[in-house]
């Protein structure tokens, strides 16, 4: 086996393919059948334990000519064809962002912007007496979950202020042309479903879903009474978070939703100091849809204080008379957030001890939001939280970038061990990505700041450590190269992008809407050991290597579903490389 990146590279990356034998390689040009001279460099690089399996790692960097190649091994083994091209990750970029309109809710998708993937509007009916229009799918079911909602559109709002440039294509979408980039076009179909999700008091439902999940049946033949459920802090933290970053992106071209935005987050900011206890949810009994059950609201808190602090400062429009106006009082509040900012953190450090400074834990996912926290105190122009604060999330940030790389020495150059594949693995992974894509930054501004040339000691320190730019972005592309190819299923995990793209993907639009293909552009949440459903148990046990615990069939949830915040993590790191 030969596995790649099955769309391809960019000219200049380093560009790396795996084998489970030794062996002579060399890479062929599928515009004339030649094989070219480079060098196809390939090197033992250990048994790897997630794959269960001798590594070969096969370096092919020096082809730098844009083109479309595959690898050849001296017995006649060939690899998919992939490209090496400048913007090699664009169409990927585009589509993983288009996905999004797949999964609103409440909307009829018409031929236009769906192609074939056309269908009725959904789920339009009052719950609880309340209007809860818009909204993204949550995955394959057709929930919605605040908690899952807000960090998608954190990961989609932080790209778009990170590197605003990854997106300025229109993908196609009903608003495409209004002015706006899509990519805030597509996130307020969902911000506007989170802002119905409030109370007048400031607290914010967790989800809204049926009490069980439905059949297989296209979202407009739902008929499961949708039902709200419960308010929480975690769902209420987030809220407040992704509300500032909202209001900021939005106010220069809508002032007036940015208003609204800043004044819920405050709102919810309110409410948060207001109940200091985690109210973790767990489904009343015999309810089996998703829990997104978290045991520390913690890393919420952390990030929702960030954010308001960051963000609940200025007057957002000069026509607004509500108290957001008042400026003494918006000082103190900022004492206060700074002060619950400093008190989450040092208890988030406590509760994550990382003797060695490396952490593993990514901090990006739904679960735990910490890197989300640190990307708005780091990234603030303002740095209204302060120096100390800002080194200490940089070095949270740095201590996980700087473990990923080292754990792409040996065996497959991925960050992933054994104990990761857990559901949604293909998230960790793309995670991963996104720590060392924003370690990147971090460096890249420094830079910038050190205009004379003089570099900082974190600098120094980092560059000693042999981690720069350069190093935590090619970490980074490992990682995307695993998701797309590079991996020992041999397949690559985004629908519509590969020779060998997984077809058959948990989502029950694909089920129902009788379309051969999947929707693209959907990443699959990866091999899970934990073999939660009987589909993966018929191929797979315990004995097993995790890389090849997944089965590209539908009924496969465990390991073949799709879900929002799974693509909106691999669109962060795509758009870091397009952009
Ligand atoms: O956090 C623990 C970690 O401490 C532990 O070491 C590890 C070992 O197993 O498990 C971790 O917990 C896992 C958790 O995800 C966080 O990664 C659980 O085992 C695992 O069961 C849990 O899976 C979640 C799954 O729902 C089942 O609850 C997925 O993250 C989550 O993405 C998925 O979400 C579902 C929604 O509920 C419903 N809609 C579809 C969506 C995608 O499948
Ligand atoms: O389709 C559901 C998927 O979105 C969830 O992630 C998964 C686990 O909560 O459950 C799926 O629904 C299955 C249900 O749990 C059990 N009966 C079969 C359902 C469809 O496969
Ligand atoms: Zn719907």
């Amino acid at each position: 086996m030969i596995a790649v990146n099955e769309t391809g590279f960019l000219p200049s990356a380093v560009k790396l393919a795996i084998s489970d034998r030794p062996g002579t390689f060399h890479i062929v040009d599928d515009n004339d059948g030649k094989t070219l001279n480079t060098e196809v460099k390939v090197v033992d690089a250990g048994f790897d334990e997630t794959a269960g399996c001798e590594v070969y790692r096969l370096d092919f960097s020096g082809v730098t000519v844009p083109g479309i190649y595959h690898l050849e091994s001296e017995t006649g083994e060939k690899s998919v064809v992939f490209k090496v091209e400048p913007h090699v990750y664009k169409t990927l970029k585009n589509s993983l962002l288009k996905f999004f309109y797949f999964q609103r809710c409440g909307c009829g998708l018409s031929g236009r912007y769906a192609g074939p993937f056309v269908r009725n509007i959904c789920h339009t009916k009052k719950v609880s007496g309340l209007f809860l229009p818009k909204g993204w799918h949550d995955a394959g079911d057709y929930g919605r979950y605040v908690s899952a909602g807000a960090v998608t559109v954190a990961h989609m709002l932080y790209a778009f202020e990170l590197f605003p440039k990854a997106f300025n294509d229109p993908v196609n979408i009903p608003e495409s042309g209004n002015g706006m980039p899509d990519i805030l076009n597509e996130c307020r179909y969902e911000l506007e479903f989170l802002s119905e999700m409030q109370d007048e008091d400031g607290g914010v439902h967790h989800k809204v879903t049926s009490w069980t999940f439905c059949d297989f049946v296209m979202p407009d033949q739902d008929d499961e009474e949708q039902l709200l459920f419960p308010v929480t802090s975690m769902a209420t933290a987030n809220f407040a978070a992704v509300m500032c970053i909202a209001s900021r992106l939005f106010e220069k071209q809508d002032p007036a939703f940015a208003r609204d935005c800043i004044h819920q987050a405050y709102l919810a900011g309110q409410w948060l100091m207001a109940h200091p206890e985690n109210t973790d949810f767990h489904n009343p009994e015999g309810c089996n849809t998703g829990e997104y059950t978290d045991s520390s609201d913690v890393d919420e808190r952390m990030w929702a204080f960030a954010e308001l602090l960051r963000t609940d400062h200025y007057v957002v429009n000069d026509g607004d008379r509500s108290m957001m106006r008042a400026s003494t009082q918006k000082e103190s509040r900022q004492d206060r957030y700074i002060a619950h900012l400093i008190s989450e953190f040092d208890l988030y450090e406590k509760n994550h001890p990382h003797a060695d400074g490396r952490s593993e834990d990514d901090g990006f996912g739904w679960q735990d939001v910490s890197s989300l926290a640190a990307v708005s105190v780091i990234f603030d122009p303002a740095n209204r939280a302060g120096e100390e604060l800002r080194r200490r999330m940089i070095s949270l940030l740095r201590s996980r970038a700087d473990a990923f790389v080292d754990m792409q020495k040996d065996g497959c150059p991925l960050a992933m061990k054994v104990q990761d594949f857990v559901w949604g693995s293909n998230m960790v992974v793309s995670n991963r990505a996104d720590v060392m894509v924003l370690m990147s930054l971090v460096l890249k501004q420094q830079e910038e700041n050190s205009i004379s040339g003089s570099e900082t000691g974190e600098i120094k320190e980092i560059r000693a450590a042999q981690h720069d730019i350069g190093g935590y972005e090619a970490a980074a592309l490992n990682q995307i190269h695993y998701l797309l190819g590079m991996n020992f299923m041999n397949v690559s995990y985004v629908t519509g992008f590969g020779e060998h793209a997984v077809k058959n993907p948990h989502n029950r639009v694909t089920v129902a809407d009788n379309i051969d293909r999947p929707i693209p552009g959907a990443l699959s949440g990866g091999p899970c050991t934990l073999l939660a459903d009987e589909e993966i148990r018929k191929t797979a046990d315990k004995n097993t290597p995790a890389q090849k615990c997944h089965a590209d069939h539908y009924l496969s949830y465990s390991t073949n579903e799709i879900a929002i915040y799974w693509n909106s993590s691999l669109l962060f790191a795509a758009a870091y490389f397009d952009r």
